[in-house]
C-alpha cells in the first residue's frame, strides 16, 4: 500500500512539472495560427465540457443521496436533538440551494461566453447595484443563520440546576472511557490525575467524603426521561466525548473539567423497534453474514450477530487505538436503572478490598 501510494505521489509530482512547462510555454506570445492557440473548435468543446461537468456534479449528488440517504442518524433520542436537527437541516437546504444556482449560473455562462474569433469580451469594470444586492443577500442569510444558531446553542448549553440532573462523569483515556456516578449524595467527590493509585484508576481524592459512595464503571445506564449533567476529564490528550444518537458531543480538555447536559427521551429497547434502526441493523447483520461464510471457509469462527446499542465514541484523533474508543450505553427505565447501579461496587468497597 504504502509503496503504491509513494508511486502515486511520484506520478502526480511529474504530471504538475510538466503541465507548469506548458504553461509557461503558452505564456510565450505566438502567431495568432500556432496550434497551440485555441480555435473556435476547443471553444466549443471546452464549453460544452462546462454544461457535461455540470450534469456530472448534480447526477453525482442525486446518485449520493438516493444510496447514501440512509446512513444517516435516526431519530434523535435525545430531547433537545431535534433542535439540533432542524438547525442542521435549515442550514443544509440553504447551502443546497446557494450551491445548486450558483453552479449552475458559473456553468452556464462559462458555456454561453465562450471564446468565438469574431466577438470580443466586454471591459465591464463594477456595477456597485449589483455587488450592493450580491453582499446584502449572504449578509441577511449568514446573520439570521448565527442568531438562530446562537439561540439553539444557549438553550442546549444552559442547564437549569432546578432541573436536578443526574450527575454522571466520564473520563477519558488513551483508550477507553470510564463512567462515574456520584452515589446516593448524586455529588462526585474531587478528583486529581496526581491522586491515582492502584485501583483509584480515575484519581478520587479518597479523603473527599462526597467520593466514597462514587461508583466507576465502564457500561454508562441512563434513566429515560431524566435530564444527566455529564462532567468530562481526560487524563492524557485531547479527546471528545461524542454520542452521535443524542446529537451531543463535547471536548475532554487534560487540567479542566467539561459539560453537556441532556435528557435521553427514548430507551434502548424501544430504539431496537424503531423503523430505520431495524433496517439499519438488518443491513449490517447481511454484511456480517457473507463475512462470516468466508471465515467459515477459513476454518475461523463466525461473527456474532449485531444488536443495536447507544454508544459512546471519541471523536478526536488521539492516538492508534482512537478508533475503537467507545462505551456502551443502556437507556432504560428508572427502576432499571436504579437496580443496575445498585448492584455496582462503591469506590470505598474497590479501595478496601
Ligand atoms: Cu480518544
Amino acid at each position: 500500500m504504502t509503496a503504491f501510494l509513494v508511486i502515486i505521489v511520484i506520478l502526480l509530482f511529474g504530471i504538475s512539472v510538466w503541465q507548469m512547462n506548458r504553461i509557461f510555454q503558452l505564456a510565450k506570445t505566438k502567431p495568432l495560427h500556432h496550434p497551440d492557440i485555441a480555435t473556435d473548435k476547443d471553444n466549443n468543446q471546452q464549453g460544452y465540457l462546462m454544461m457535461g461537468f455540470l450534469a456530472f456534479i448534480y447526477i453525482l449528488t442525486i446518485v449520493s443521496f438516493w444510496l447514501w440517504y440512509d446512513t444517516l442518524l435516526p431519530e434523535s433520542g435525545s430531547e433537545h436533538g431535534s433542535k439540533i436537527d432542524n438547525l442542521m437541516l435549515i442550514s443544509m437546504i440553504i447551502i443546497f440551494f446557494v450551491g445548486i444556482v450558483t453552479q449552475a449560473i458559473l456553468h452556464y455562462f462559462a458555456f454561453i461566453y465562450r471564446g468565438n474569433k469574431v466577438e470580443r469580451a466586454t471591459f465591464y469594470a463594477d456595477n456597485d447595484k449589483l455587488e450592493f444586492i450580491w453582499t446584502i443577500i449572504p449578509v441577511i442569510v449568514l446573520a439570521g443563520l448565527i442568531i438562530y444558531g446562537l439561540f439553539t446553542w444557549t438553550d442546549i448549553m444552559n442547564v437549569d440546576k432546578d432541573d436536578d440532573p443526574l450527575i454522571v462523569e466520564l473520563y477519558a483515556q488513551q483508550f477507553n472511557w470510564k463512567a462515574r456516578y456520584g452515589g446516593n449524595d448524586n455529588t462526585l467527590g474531587e478528583a486529581n490525575v496526581r491522586l491515582i493509585e492502584g485501583v483509584n484508576q480515575l484519581g478520587v481524592d479518597p479523603a473527599d467524603p462526597n467520593g466514597q459512595d462514587d461508583k466507576i464503571v465502564t457500561e454508562l445506564h441512563l434513566p429515560v426521561g431524566r435530564k444527566v449533567l455529564i462532567k468530562m476529564r481526560s487524563q492524557d490528550v485531547l479527546h471528545s466525548a461524542y454520542m452521535p444518537h443524542f446529537r451531543a458531543q463535547m471536548n475532554c480538555v487534560p487540567g479542566m473539567i467539561t459539560q453537556f447536559a441532556f435528557t435521553p427521551t427514548i430507551t434502548t429497547a424501544d430504539m431496537r423497534m424503531n423503523d430505520h434502526i431495524v433496517e439499519k441493523v438488518a443491513n449490517i447483520n447481511n454484511i456480517r453474514k457473507d463475512k462470516s461464510e468466508a471465515l467459515i471457509a477459513n476454518g475461523e469462527e463466525a461473527l456474532e450477530p449485531y444488536e443495536f446499542d447507544y454508544v459512546l465514541l471519541c471523536n478526536k484523533i488521539c492516538g492508534i487505538s482512537h478508533y475503537n474508543m467507545q462505551m456502551k450505553i443502556i437507556v432504560e427505565s428508572e427502576e432499571d436503572y436504579k437496580a443496575w447501579l445498585a448492584e455496582q461496587p462503591t469506590l470505598a468497597e474497590q479501595l478496601s478490598k
